[in-house]
Order: C-alpha cells, then sequence, then structure tokens
C-alpha cells in the first residue's frame, strides 16, 4: 500500500503551502471537523432512510420526516404560513420539506461534529432528535399502533453508524497525531508524546492510511446503502399505495338525476375560465403533506355528538342511499381578490339532510363539526347542512370519476355557499353534531372564523396584463359567483368611463358560478379594467379591500391592460 504511504493525503498535511504555526492547527481542525460533518450527515441519512424503511414495511404513518413536517405545519403561526405561500406558492409544501432538509442537514454536522469532539454527545444529540421526531409520529391523528417503530429503528440504525465512523474518525486522527505529522488538533488536546520519534512516526502514518480508508469505505457503502433503502422504500411505497389502484377500479353507480346544463351555460371566449374545472386543474389546499390513504372498503363515517342514536355508515350503505348530480363552486377563504383558488364541478353525493337524519340530532344542536382522517375539522352551521333548498352533499365523485386521491377520496362534503375551510371536508371520517359554544374547528384557533359564508365575488379572466391586445373590438370575459344566491348582474368600467352592464352566461344554478363578457373597442394605450358583481338579493359586491382573514377578501379587482 505505498500509495497510501503519502501523508499528504492527510487532512492535516494535505496542503503543501508553507503555514504559519498559529494557523496550522486551526486548519487541521477545520479539516477533521468536516469529516466529522460528513460522519454526522450520513448517520443522519442512514437514520431517515432506516426509518423509510420501516415504515414501508410495518407502519406507513411512521415517517420521522412527514411527522416533524406536519407538526411544524399545524404550529406555524398564520403569517409564516401566508408569507410561505405567497413566496413558494403551490410548492409551500415542497418549500418546507426542503427547509426541514436544511435543519436535518445542520443538527447532522453538529452532531457528528460533537461525536468527534467529546463522545457521545453526538450520539445523544442523535438520540434527542430521534425521540423528537417519534413524538411527533406518535402524537398524529389516526396514529397507527406501529408508528413508533419507524422512528426508533432510525435513531438506533442512526447511531450505530454515528459510532462506528467517528471511532474509525478518531483513531484515525490518533494516528496522524502519533505519526508526528499532526501535533496539535487532538480532539480533547490530550494527545501523548511519542518516546521514539522516527518509529512512532512510520507506525502512526501506516496505521492513520488504514483508518482513513476504513472511515471512507464505511462512509461511503452507509450513504449508498442509505440512498438505495430510503429513495427506494418511499419509491415502493408509493407504487404499493393500492389506494390508487382501488379508486380506478371503482364502479359508482348511475346517478338517479343528472344537472342540466342549459344552452348558453358554457361560453366559448378564448382565455376565459372553463364553466367545469377539469379535476388536474382543480385547485387544492389542505394541511396534508402526504395525501391520506383511505380504502372504501374499510371506511367508516361516524355520525356522533349530539344524536339520539350514533350512527356508522360504510361506503356501501351511503353509495346505497342513492347519488345524484350537482354542480357546485368550491371557493377557498385564501382567494385574493382576482385570485384562482376556486373551481366549479360536478359531483355525485348524497345529501348531509339524509345522512344526518339517520342519527336523529337533537335540536339544541347548531353545528357540524366535520373531521378527516387526518385530524383536519371543520365548523359548518347545522342549518347550511339541514335547510330544505341547500344542496349540502357528501360527494363521492367528481366531473365523472371517484373522488381524485387529493381532492378527498373516498368521501368528502361540499356545501354550496361556504368556504372549504368551515364546509369542505376531505377524507371525511366523522360528522359530530355539536354547539359553536362547545367545539372548534382546525382554523379558528388560528385567526379564522368559525363560520364563513362566501363572499359574492367577480373576476376578470381576459385580457391580461402580460399579453398585450390589438386596437380594436377585444372581448372583456371572467367569472362571477354568489353561491346559493345567484348572480344577477357583472358590470365592467373601463378607465373613468361609465359602469356598462356585460352579459351573462346562463346560469346552471345559483351554487355555480356564471361567466359574463363585455365587447370593448380597445385603443391603444394603457387602460385600467375593473369589474364588480350584484347578486340576486340585490347586494353589490363589496369595494373595500379586505384581507384574506378572518373571513375572506373583498374588493374589486381592477387590471391593467395594454392594447397595442
Ligand atoms: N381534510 C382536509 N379537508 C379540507 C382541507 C384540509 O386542510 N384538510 N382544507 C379545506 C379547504 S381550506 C378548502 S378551500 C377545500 C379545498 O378543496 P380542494 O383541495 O378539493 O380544492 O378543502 C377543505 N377540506
Ligand atoms: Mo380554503
Amino acid at each position: 500500500m505505498e500509495h497510501d504511504q503519502q501523508p499528504a493525503h492527510d487532512p492535516g498535511t494535505a496542503d503543501a503551502r508553507p503555514t504559519s504555526a498559529a494557523d496550522r492547527p486551526r486548519r487541521s481542525r477545520l479539516r477533521w471537523w468536516s469529516l466529522a460533518s460528513l460522519a454526522g450527515i450520513v448517520s443522519a441519512g442512514v437514520f431517515l432512510a432506516a426509518a423509510e424503511l420501516m415504515a414501508f414495511l410495518v407502519a406507513r404513518d411512521g415517517s420521522p420526516i412527514l411527522a416533524v413536517g406536519a407538526f411544524v405545519i399545524d404550529i406555524v403561526p398564520q403569517w409564516a404560513k401566508e408569507l410561505a405561500i405567497e413566496l413558494f406558492g403551490a410548492n409551500d409544501k415542497l418549500a418546507l420539506l426542503g427547509g426541514l432538509g436544511l435543519a436535518v442537514l445542520v443538527a447532522a454536522c453538529i452532531s457528528g461534529i460533537l461525536q468527534f469532539v467529546r463522545p457521545p454527545l453526538g450520539a445523544v444529540a442523535l438520540g434527542v432528535a430521534g425521540a423528537l421526531s417519534l413524538a411527533a409520529v406518535v402524537t398524529r391523528t389516526g396514529a397507527t399502533p406501529f408508528a413508533w417503530l419507524p422512528p426508533l429503528v432510525g435513531t438506533l440504525a442512526g447511531i450505530a453508524v454515528l459510532h462506528l465512523l467517528v471511532r474509525r474518525l478518531r483513531r484515525w486522527h490518533d494516528a496522524v497525531a502519533v505519526g508526528g505529522v499532526e501535533t496539535h488538533a487532538d480532539p480533547r488536546g490530550d494527545a501523548p508524546t511519542p518516546p521514539n520519534p522516527a518509529a512512532q512516526a512510520e507506525r502512526g502514518r501506516a496505521a492513520a492510511s488504514v483508518d482513513r480508508r476504513g472511515f471512507f469505505v464505511l462512509a461511503g457503502i452507509a450513504a449508498a446503502s442509505a440512498l438505495v433503502v430510503g429513495v427506494g422504500s418511499r419509491v415502493a411505497g408509493a407504487a404499493t399505495s393500492s389506494i390508487a389502484a382501488i379508486r380506478k377500479a371503482l364502479k359508482l353507480p348511475a346517478p338517479n338525476s343528472t344537472v342540466t346544463i342549459p344552452d348558453g351555460a358554457a361560453l366559448d371566449i378564448p382565455g376565459l375560465t372553463p364553466l367545469y374545472t377539469p379535476n388536474e386543474d382543480f385547485y387544492r389546499v389542505d394541511t396534508a403533506l402526504t395525501v391520506p390513504s383511505v380504502d372504501p372498503s374499510t371506511w367508516r363515517l361516524v355520525i356522533d355528538g349530539m344524536v339520539g342514536e350514533r350512527v356508522e355508515l360504510t361506503f356501501d350503505d351511503l353509495v346505497a342511499m342513492g347519488l345524484d348530480e350537482y354542480s357546485i363552486t368550491l371557493t377557498c377563504v385564501s382567494n385574493e381578490v382576482g385570485g384562482d383558488l376556486l373551481g366549479t364541478a360536478k359531483w355525485l353525493g348524497v345529501p348531509v339532510r339524509d345522512v344526518l337524519a339517520k342519527a336523529a340530532p337533537s335540536a339544541d344542536a347548531d353545528m357540524v363539526l366535520s373531521r378527516s382522517v387526518d385530524g383536519f375539522t371543520a365548523s359548518t352551521p347545522l342549518s347550511s347542512l339541514t335547510d330544505d333548498g341547500l344542496d349540502a352533499i357528501l360527494a363521492v365523485a367528481m366531473n365523472g370519476e371517484p373522488l381524485p386521491l387529493e381532492h378527498g377520496f373516498p368521501v368528502r362534503m361540499v356545501v354550496p355557499g361556504l368556504y372549504g375551510y368551515v364546509s369542505a371536508t376531505k377524507w371525511l371520517s366523522e360528522l359530530k353534531v355539536t354547539r359553536f359554544d362547545a367545539d372548534e374547528a382546525y382554523w379558528t384557533p388560528r385567526g379564522y372564523s368559525a363560520e364563513a359564508p362566501i363572499k359574492l365575488s367577480s373576476r376578470i379572466d381576459t385580457p391580461r396584463l402580460d399579453k398585450a391586445v390589438d386596437a380594436g373590438t377585444t372581448v372583456i370575459a371572467g367569472v362571477a359567483w354568489a353561491q346559493t344566491v345567484g348572480i344577477e348582474r357583472v358590470e365592467v368600467k373601463i378607465d373613468d368611463a361609465d359602469w356598462q352592464q356585460a352579459t351573462l352566461s346562463k346560469p346552471v344554478n345559483a351554487d355555480t358560478w356564471v361567466q359574463w363578457f363585455l365587447e370593448w373597442e380597445a385603443t391603444s394605450g394603457t387602460h385600467n379594467v375593473t369589474v364588480r358583481a350584484a347578486d340576486r338579493d340585490g347586494n353589490l359586491q363589496v369595494e373595500e379591500r379586505a384581507p384574506i382573514a378572518p373571513d375572506g377578501s373583498t374588493g374589486w379587482q381592477r387590471r391593467l391592460v395594454r392594447v397595442s
């Protein structure tokens, strides 16, 4: 192994340039610490990979990184959440995972260095991190009986690898020190002085090369296995999440009734939002870091709380009640003026009223707290669910197919006229009949109102600021919504001219948005286009701007349009 005899490979001496006596120990310490950090990172990788493997094998909900991510989602303050959505948009969850990854990286470096400098402090630090992740896993709503296993096994594997790696590193370090190549940087600062310098140095160099090689081989093997096992487990987990296959194979009975789309309900104008939003374009908002997997064959809906009789329904029970088709526009409270956090679908479902009736709700109740398998809850006024003429449903299909997994498969609520966070619970598991003064939903303590009807609003879809239009006849078009009431008229104002009435599409029903358009003789230059709507109760869309919290934005959308 003569090529290994060159001490110039050692981190303490790799730099051939002469260095000052004071400089040398500091640089060398930096190198040893980098290697210790590497050991920490590899150990953290082994920790996560072993945990993912166990999660794949015994408890799909036991992934420490996802549990910690979910915990962070639940505790971050509202302003941070809004900032994240503003900065990263739909990628906010990816950004969260990236941030977590960075935190893990830093913690891993620190535990590697600690283990090198003051063993077993690094292992202790890793153990504490593991215990915290275990706490995050087992306190998740609906944690399965063996969810604690992945973080535990991961922690033990990580500690074992950290111990082995850093022991090698320390031996290598000590051998270099004994070899006389390095005399300053014993991590504890108590290096023994070699009695026979020349022979010691020779032996030290030989030992150092063996330990160095051992360190890198072990680190390489551990890192490669962690990568293969970790990525493999996640990919295998996704591929064998049979829920996607079960959903594909699911056959729903034909509905008793379908929505009639009147002639003129769907306008064909380039740039205008389609009347029905394709499922793959439908906005998605939820607190779930990974989409919950719910098997319809084991799904149960519990109706309890202030009821005459607690009722449990299976998926087949629900579907056997008979499906009807409903056209409803869903809206998120986080939709800003001009925003796109809303969409319309044809839903197949069963009236919530009929489902609740099976349990005989108490006359004293005024709210239903709907719960998702992942712990999310929404507070919906009982009357919004039971009043005649209101089509609140438990939906099982969306635009002609079973609910997509990310839109709540197998069952979700859809309530016309209420923002999603107080009504549209996905992956539904429970309807608790209760009172507003007795129970609180997920968003209520987080700065949002317990009750939140959708605010009458309108949006311009075309033309867009980023696409200049040619002078001449141009179509201005968009959508307007006032669920449960219906849109009466939409008006458009160009610069300081008078309000002009737009033409509306034929409404499908009061729960579905309408499309509108106005022809405009555009002259070159920049113009301000403003839109406002009025509903059938005679309310005019509110002009004053309001933020999304606590109960939805208001304001007239005004858009700058360039005409060339
Ligand atoms: N389980 C669960 N259901 C949920 C949410 C959630 O975070 N978890 N978010 C709600 C919110 S805020 C909205 S706006 C709608 C969005 O439904 P979508 O993602 O199908 O568009 O779902 C609602 N249902
Ligand atoms: Mo929402």
